[in-house]
């Protein structure tokens, strides 16, 4: 008898273990919930007082998957102080979830979710409060209204203009409900390289259906505006932000926007920018672009998230031109204005240090823009997990305020009261089935949310979490993917440009490496040789005292630390020093040779990822576990190409021959100068 009992437990375990391997595709993300039996939902009960329909969609959630104790949702008016967030106390027959606002009560119920999935036991008394580190935890989408997407490479837009407002995707909820569940709340619908059109009566009919589908995921919506749209759009003569007539223009169409959509977010702006219009074409500053539009959205309670990613082919180092335009207008900005600045000083690069910016706006709003989007970081082909690159800058001490200004204490409040904190990562998204292409991406996703919700989760926890959540609880698939994904920036940074190189990549896509590249008569700041002026006397950017002394805009102590290159950490070399390739490093090595050693040890990763995902085949479905197989093997030729693409090149400036302990190239130079990808720009 008891012999048939293991046999049925068998049984019923390896029929477990086949349907949890079923084909899966990667759209659910994170939130592969398992229904809850009638059984289940008889045995324990979930009581919510509150008709707000975020209170009722918590409800749902957990009437739906939550197997636990006993839950009853409160809504309390007098905790202010939760913000947005939530409160969960109780023991194992009983829990009270406890919000002020009733979104609250939803990121509650997604939590107790989660730890759910985890196989985590909710501690018997529990009393736990969490309280949202930033205000404002923001999606920028770049997709365009014929829906290609900028950098987007999971596919076209999820927003399908031309269907709306009639038609609904149910996409658009679904996208709701997983930003929910890790706490994004505001999205960006179109690219800053913004179209007028969005800002048409048409248009914002569209929008306004969208803001309905995620309001009650406590979703508000922006758009980005074309400060060019009153003479576009408008029929005025020109878009002059100081004239009444532009001002007025923009009050109505405030107007009109709030009517339709009341909990309408504000708008973000990319003026004077790579082509796009703003203030400075009337000779007026960013402060007066900014405060106008902030002028018309503020009887709205509207705010303006004002972009920082500013500058021109001038013989200022590109690297200094933001922290020049903005400085000299710090305190200038109405209070309704947050200065949305890239984590580093040129764009999106697999490492830079943090921007000086940072550091120098004592007096402005300020918040940080991530990519989620893997532009410099192998689109959706190459595994690699950004929370250790989003970490480095949020942990990067500014010093503004003495030692442990953090750029994330910059930007959170600690330091500067904001009416709303807040944070930005452009996102990955797409129409693709898995949303983000790689499955892997997703987690960029899931952790840009996380952070956003407390800054001081480390990558470690979340990456532990998305795993979970998104694979499975065997510790001996958990443990060699998450430390895949917490190795993977830095092997990305080693096969593409490592000790503080940057921007070396091929022109327009930058997808693979072209450190040669010059292109008569472009511009000079697109170009690689900008960046990493090899020469036969060495390599890297002169940013101290002797160059463009882009370290003074770094406070004490960073900006001795940075100038000498022998207290300048070796990860950021490159970036800030031009050294002659016999320069010898702290482990004694020459220049040139750890360069070879660096770009080695990127291609040997990718190769571990290889082994390491094919020997867990049998914990995974078999389309995810080929999908992420086939998509390392493309990372792991692309480490060959760079490695040989860079070193190559520069050894013809070297003139040294590759260490022994090296592979050597297989490549020959002459052909890789000849791969032309045409990879198109907007997908
Ligand atoms: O990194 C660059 C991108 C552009 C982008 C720009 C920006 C939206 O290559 O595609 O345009 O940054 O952030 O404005």
């Amino acid at each position: 008898m008891r012999f048939y009992k293991i046999q049925l437990l068998m049984l019923l375990i390896a029929l477990i273990s086949t349907v949890s391997l079923q084909a899966e595709d990667g759209s659910q993300l994170w939130l592969r919930y398992d229904r809850v039996s009638k059984e289940v939902a008889a045995r324990r009960t979930i009581s919510n007082q509150s008709n707000h329909v975020s209170a009722q969609l918590a409800a749902q959630e957990l009437a739906d998957y939550w197997s636990g104790q006993h839950v009853e949702l409160v809504l309390d008016n007098q905790k202010r102080d939760l913000k947005d967030g939530f409160q969960i106390n109780g023991n194992h027959e009983k829990l009270h979830v406890i919000a002020y606002q009733p979104v609250g009560l939803l990121y509650g119920a997604y939590h107790l979710l989660q730890k759910q999935q985890m196989g985590k036991k909710i501690s018997d008394p529990i009393a736990i409060a969490e309280v949202p580190t930033f205000d404002l935890r923001v999606l920028n989408h770049w997709d365009n209204l014929d829906r290609t997407v900028e950098r987007g490479y999971a596919g076209h837009s999820l927003w399908l203009w031309e269907d709306l407002p009639s038609k609904i995707s149910p996409r658009y909820e679904h996208y709701a409900r997983a930003n929910a569940s890790i706490g994004i709340n505001t999205v960006v619908l179109n690219n800053v390289n913004a179209s007028p059109q969005i800002l048409t009566a048409a248009y914002l009919e569209k929008v306004k259906v969208l803001a309905d589908v995620f309001r009650p995921y406590g979703i508000q919506v922006y758009l980005s505006a074309n400060f060019s749209s009153p003479a576009i759009i408008g029929g005025l003569s020109d878009s002059d932000p100081l004239r009444k007539e532009v001002q007025d223009w923009w009050s109505l169409k405030a107007k009109e926007i709030y009517a339709l959509i009341p909990d309408f977010g504000g708008f973000l702006v990319k003026a004077n920018s790579e082509g796009q219009p703003g203030p400075q074409d009337y000779g007026r500053t960013h402060a007066d672009g900014a405060n106008m539009l902030a002028d018309a959205l503020k009887p709205f309670g509207g705010i303006i998230m004002w972009r920082a990613f500013v500058y021109n082919p001038t013989i200022e180092d590109r690297a200094k031109q933001a922290y020049s335009e903005f400085v000299p207008l710090d305190g200038k900005f109405r209070d309704n204005v947050i200065v949305q600045t890239k984590n580093g000083a040129i764009d999106f690069q697999p490492r830079e240090p943090f921007h000086p910016l940072f550091g120098a706006m004592k007096k402005s709003n300020q918040m940080v823009e991530f990519q989620i989007t893997q532009e410099y970081l192998g689109f959706s082909n190459h595994l690699v997990y950004l929370a250790p690159l989003f970490k480095e800058t949020l942990d990067a001490d500014t010093y503004a305020h003495g030692a442990g200004s953090t750029v994330a204490k910059m930007t959170d409040g600690t330091y500067h009261a904001q009416a709303k904190s807040a944070i930005a990562g452009v996102a990955n998204i797409g129409e693709d089935t898995n949303w983000t292409g790689h499955h892997f991406a997703q987690a960029n996703w899931y952790a840009f949310g996380r952070l956003a919700w407390n800054h001081t989760l480390s990558s470690s926890a979340i990456a532990d979490e998305w795993i979970r959540a998104t694979f499975n609880n065997e510790e001996d698939f958990v443990t060699p993917v998450k430390e895949m994904m917490l190795t993977s920036r830095e092997a990305a940074v080693n096969y593409m440009m490592p000790l503080g190189l940057h921007h070396i990549f091929a022109f327009d896509h930058h997808y693979g490496p072209e450190p040669w590249g010059d292109i008569a008569g472009a511009r000079p700041d697109w170009m690689p040789w900008y960046y990493h002026n090899a020469s036969s006397d060495g390599l890297g950017f002169d940013r101290t005292k002797t160059g463009s002394n882009a370290v003074a805009q770094y406070n004490q102590p960073l900006r001795d630390i940075y100038s000498d290159a022998a207290t300048c950490p070796e990860t950021l070399l490159l970036w800030f020093h031009h050294l002659p390739w016999s320069y010898s490093m702290r482990n004694g090595n020459s220049l040139w040779d750890e360069l070879c050693y660096h770009y080695d040890a990127g291609v040997q990763e990718a190769r571990d990822f290889q082994k390491q995902w094919n020997g867990l085949e049998g914990y995974v479905d078999k389309e995810r576990f080929s999908d992420v197989q086939q998509r390392l093997a493309i990372q792991a030729h692309d480490a060959v190409w760079w490695k040989d693409a860079v070193l190559l090149y520069f050894q013809t400036f070297s003139n040294q021959p590759i260490p022994s302990g090296v592979a050597q190239p297989i490549h020959r130079l002459e052909e890789l100068k000849k791969i032309k990808l045409h990879l198109n720009h907007h997908n």
